[in-house]
């Protein structure tokens, strides 16, 4: 079988033949023979009338027995499932009884039931279950489960609440009917770091997050983070937790970051272990925004879940929205929105500007794995945040309440969530639809007129053809504006249009001629086109009211300042030294904000940007070019930085709040600066101080960008080789911080330290990640980061296919860059299609890529 003939379409959805209504599983776990016993209680489902064939999906499994209603079936299951003709089938409920034999230990894609360093866990979405045991693996079909697992392990988990427990047995019940994607189990030598929760309603819930042995006292930030989740889900959504225990397990080996099973969610231990001396401010916020997000999964998810998998975005981009928000609220809500549009930017907007473009909901797919993407998650989170923007809040809430009423238990489409939006505010959301639909990201560009008494603003939008989808409709674009004076007030205060027709004119009386603040907040997913002298730019960044903004004139500016000295080789004016010298020494501002605006636009995004203005990019000279316009920020500064980075001092232990990490981060900038100056001086000095990973990395990060730090990096690994999740930091960093031309030789050195283990995901990712995000090296001339990151996603890729398949997105920008480099990458592309046995994962990804 070709994996073209396997496409899905959502064009051929149909409910499932039948309903499962109860489902009974027993586990005898053995490294390679856990028995898995299964009791399905089968009934027609009158949605589907007639007499239907049974099937069931089904993979590496052995089957060892088959009952239905207590008599033996003679079925041989092929290569994905087995069918059970209509024919032998009563029209009424009936209990089908399965037995088979499974080998967690050779399990090495981490998907269904598998091993990670001793412990047993799973990971079932999007199709893992099936290789668990047979069963109608659709998240349509929803029932509820009981689950009895026989190990000698000390903790025994799966969904639910605990039913008993004796001696090498537990039992859990799971009261809220689920698709088997939901369904985990664990077993394993854990301890817990436990809390209780009362919820609004007084119901006590027992919070455990499950470690190994010695990980217990890094579990404390988690912790807090997920009882501060679920404190503000019953504020600001009225969603109350409904079990009597909420468990969070830590492992070693997984494909993504967590999985939000009822009541047994799993986490990737990078996003759960935490103190302050392996932990940076990053992994403390990656932790709350991702313990929330799961955590917010309860409702947005599993007691509502998706129809089926092309609906994936009705969960993912609801939940990461919500996890925006709550970060916004626990931290600050202008450092994180520009936090999530740089994310934005920088992985969906390259995304939709290349060849696996899609969109939010996907009408297709070979493998739904390949669409766990930035384009359903972040640009999903995007069209929650327009619809909330185009309704207004007071709405959205009731939107929301009537979604939770009229869809709890139930699997639900993008077309129920629109209509609680319609029925609540009577609004025709079919235009609105096509954010869903349609890939691509909109540009909108801009013409002003004003005659000394009205200001008309012209927006006009344009919609660029993607794959299958040549040709578009205009998009509903809420454009948030505020309009200033030249003498940097503030004459409108920020006011939604909307954008419906490919071309609209607003109008403004206004009795000078105003400067528009355009897009305030980030209000859409859009390339906004408007070109601005740097005098605007800066007088934007040092007046417009609206956060956002302020920041995104600094980096506009930036980026017109570095576009031109790629260009024409100018060199970076007093416009941009002035204006960032005065943002970063303006203590009225918040430090975090400060950092964000002293962080150079990333050299992808230059290439992006280059593309887009019909310029081939070459990265060799965006690295050096940037690099000079650091170097040059780092002279104008000088004089200011030690009295700076000295006053930015933490007294006092650490503390890993929004307030302590901006100034954090900001002294980091600093020093990353001066060390362009001093020769690393302060940095090193820094350095040997540190009390804290975020310090640690960071002052070895100044040291290893200016190519200094070989002795420290010596002295990391001495302290920290037994930390998997600190000693994935030391392999990333040192290829993140390498000279162009010294990439691949670093990546290919750190390939062959005994610490490599590439079955880890985080380790893999951790060298070949860095090697593909470091956009000169990656794309170096020679072809050697295209090589490399080939060879080992051919390695990887039969044994975790997964992995394989996401990291070999590392390729989708070739068509930015000249015939050489095309050339490189499609021989790459070609090698790896043309490699016997290929994932069906890593085949559909190479087969959208390729030219
Ligand atoms: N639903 C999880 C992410 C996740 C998705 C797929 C996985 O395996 C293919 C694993 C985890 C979330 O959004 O957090
Ligand atoms: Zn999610």
């Amino acid at each position: 079988m070709t994996h073209q003939s396997r496409t899905v379409h959502l064009s051929d959805y149909q409910p499932f033949t039948h309903l499962v209504t109860r489902v009974a599983l027993t586990f005898r776990l053995a490294p390679r023979a856990t028995e898995v016993a299964a009791t399905l209680h089968f009934a027609p489902n009158p949605a589907r009338p007639g007499r239907h064939d049974l099937r069931l999906d089904g993979e590496n499994l052995t089957l060892k027995s088959l009952t239905l209603n207590g008599k033996p079936l003679d079925i041989i299951p092929d290569a994905t499932g087995l069918t059970i003709p209509a024919s032998l089938l009563p029209d009424a409920p009936f209990i089908l009884e399965t037995l088979v034999e499974i080998s967690p230990e050779t399990n090495t894609a981490l998907e269904g039931l598998y091993m990670s360093r001793g412990m047993y866990c799973t990971q079932c979405e999007a199709e893992g279950f099936r290789k668990i045991t047979f069963y109608p693996d659709r998240p349509d079909v929803m029932a509820r489960f009981r689950v009895r697992v026989e190990s000698d392990l000390p903790v025994l988990l799966s969904n639910g609440n605990p039913a008993g427990q004796g001696a090498a047995w537990a039992e859990w019940d799971d009261p809220w009917p689920k698709p088997a994607y939901l369904f985990a189990l664990v077993a394993g030598d854990l301890k817990a770091h436990s809390a209780l929760f009362t919820t609004a309603s007084g119901s006590p819930v027992q919070l455990n997050i499950w470690v190994r042995p010695g990980d217990e006292n890094r579990c404390a930030y988690a912790m807090d983070s997920l009882i501060r989740s679920m404190t503000w889900d019953e504020r600001v959504y009225g969603r109350e937790y409904d079990l009597s225990v909420f468990n969070i397990v830590a492992v070693d080996d997984f494909n993504m970051g967590a999985m939000e099973n009822k009541g047994l969610n799993i986490f990737n231990s990078k996003f759960v272990l935490a103190s302050p001396e392996t932990a940076t401010d990053d992994d403390f916020g990656r932790i709350e925004a991702i313990i929330a997000h799961e955590y917010f999964h309860n409702w947005t998810g599993n007691r509502i879940t998706c129809r089926d998998w092309f609906q994936l975005c009705l969960k993912e981009g609801l939940t990461v929205f919500r996890d925006q928000q709550f970060s916004g609220d626990m931290r600050s809500h202008a450092v994180k929105r520009i936090e999530d549009v740089l994310l934005l930017r920088a992985r969906q907007f390259r995304e939709d500007g290349g060849p696996l473009a899609h969109p939010v909901r996907p009408d297709s797919f070979v493998e739904i794995n390949n669409f766990y993407t930035a384009t359903v998650y972040e640009k999903g989170a995007e069209l929650i945040g327009m619809l909330k923007r185009l309704v207004g809040d007071d709405s959205y809430a009731k939107a929301l309440d009537l979604y939770f009423t009229r869809h709890d238990g139930e699997a639900a489409t993008i077309e129920d969530w629109l209509r609680v939006f319609e029925d609540t505010t009577g609004r025709d959301l079919a235009q609105f639809k096509r954010w869903y639909t349609e890939a691509g990201t909109p540009r909108v560009s801009v013409t002003e007129a004003w005659d000394g008494k009205t200001y008309a603003l012209t927006l006009r939008q344009e919609n660029p053809p993607t794959p299958g989808q040549p040709d578009k409709l205009p998009k509903v674009i809420p454009v948030a504006l505020g309009l200033l004076n030249p003498n940097g007030d503030e004459i409108l205060p920020t006011t939604v249009l909307e954008l419906t027709e490919p071309e609209q004119t607003f109008t403004f009386s206004a009795a000078t001629r105003p400067i528009p603040s355009l897009l305030r907040g980030f209000s859409a997913p859009v390339i906004l086109e408007r070109q601005a002298s740097p005098e605007e730019r800066a007088f934007m960044l040092a007046h417009d009211t609206d956060p956002f903004n302020k920041w995104e004139a600094g980096r506009a500016l930036a980026k017109d300042v570095l576009a031109r000295m790629i260009v024409d080789g100018a060199s970076p004016g007093p416009d941009w030294l002035d204006a960032l010298a005065r943002v970063t020494l303006d203590d009225t501002l918040d430090p975090a904000f400060r950092a964000l605006a002293l962080r150079l636009p990333a050299e992808d995004d230059m290439a992006a940007t280059l593309h887009a203005a019909g310029i081939t990019p070459d990265p060799a000279r965006i690295h050096a070019e940037r690099r000079g316009m650091g170097d040059a920020l780092a002279r104008h500064l000088a004089p200011q930085l030690p009295a700076l980075i000295a006053a930015l001092a933490e007294p006092g232990p650490f503390t890993p709040d929004a307030r302590a990490a901006g100034r954090r981060a900001l002294r980091l900038a600093c020093l990353s600066l001066l060390s362009r100056t001093d020769g690393g001086a302060a940095a090193r000095a820094a350095h040997v101080r540190a009390d804290n990973m975020t310090e640690d990395a960071g002052t070895l990060v100044c040291l290893l960008d200016i190519g200094e730090g070989a002795a420290e990096v010596q002295r990391f690994a001495a302290r920290w080789g037994d930390d998997r999740n600190v000693m994935d930091k030391w392999f990333a960093l040192q290829i993140a911080f390498a000279a162009p031309d010294r990439v691949a030789g670093v990546a290919g050195a750190l390939t062959r330290h005994p610490a490599f283990d590439w079955k880890n995901p985080n380790r893999f990712r951790a060298v070949l990640g860095a090697l593909s995000a470091h956009h000169a090296g990656f794309h170096h001339a020679s072809g050697s980061g295209y090589r490399i990151l080939a060879d080992w996603l051919l390695r990887l890729d039969p044994l975790n296919p997964q992995t394989a398949a996401r990291m070999s997105t590392a390729y989708e920008t070739w068509p930015r860059y000249n015939a050489d480099r095309s050339s490189l990458v499609q021989a790459e592309l070609a090698r790896m299609a043309a490699a016997p046995g290929l994932s069906r994962d890593l085949a559909e990804m190479v087969d959208r890529m390729r030219s």
